[in-house]
């Protein structure tokens, strides 16, 4: 009985002191709410890395012509962006071959545009192909994959003595799924 008093005591004590907190909520302005929580999502989006270069040049050429074919690193990231060609004692119907491999060295697959090649068309004829001749244009080159090419180099029966042509080319190359 004793126990039964004094809780009933307590349930007293309880309600006086819930209708004091409840007063006093009022007074400060509090409503009652449902309980919530909400919950979040965070993202960072890393991007990767188009990048090639040039490897494994090599070249080939009509007896007394002298050739060769340096890379250069002109950005200084670590890999070979640029092939200085250099032919010496050319003579009409000689020629010169420069292969070499274009290396995927960045995180996504890479696509070869269509070559710009700047030559004197009355000396020379250049032509950029694979090593089986083929077009390079739309080539896709995997991530660690390489693509073997084909810089072939002709002087025409009109190219002057004691002359240098210069030959450039450029390679553009876009992201695989670029159009
Ligand atoms: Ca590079
Ligand atoms: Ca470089």
């Amino acid at each position: 009985m004793r126990r039964k008093e004094s809780g009933e005591k307590m349930k007293c004590r309880v309600a006086g002191l819930f209708a004091v907190v409840l007063i006093s909520l009022a007074v400060l302005g509090f409503s009652y709410a449902w309980w919530t929580e909400t919950l979040t999502i965070s993202g960072s989006v890393a991007t990767g890395e188009l990048d090639v270069g040039f490897a494994n040049n090599a070249t080939q050429c009509s007896e007394y012509i002298t050739c060769k074919a340096i890379l250069v690193d002109t950005d200084n990231d670590g890999d070979y962006d640029k092939i200085d060609v250099t032919v010496n004692n050319a003579y009409p119907c000689g020629w010169c071959n420069v292969t070499f491999d274009i290396k995927n060295l960045g995180t996504i697959p890479a696509k070869i545009g269509t070559p710009i090649l700047e030559f004197n068309d009355t000396a020379l004829s250049v032509s950029l192909t694979d090593a089986s001749g083929g077009s390079i244009v739309g080539k896709v080159i995997d991530v660690n994959g390489s693509l073997s090419c084909k810089l072939a180099i002709h002087v025409k029966e009109a190219a002057e003595e004691n002359k240098s042509y210069s030959v450039t080319v450029t390679i553009p190359v876009k992201q695989f799924n670029a159009p």
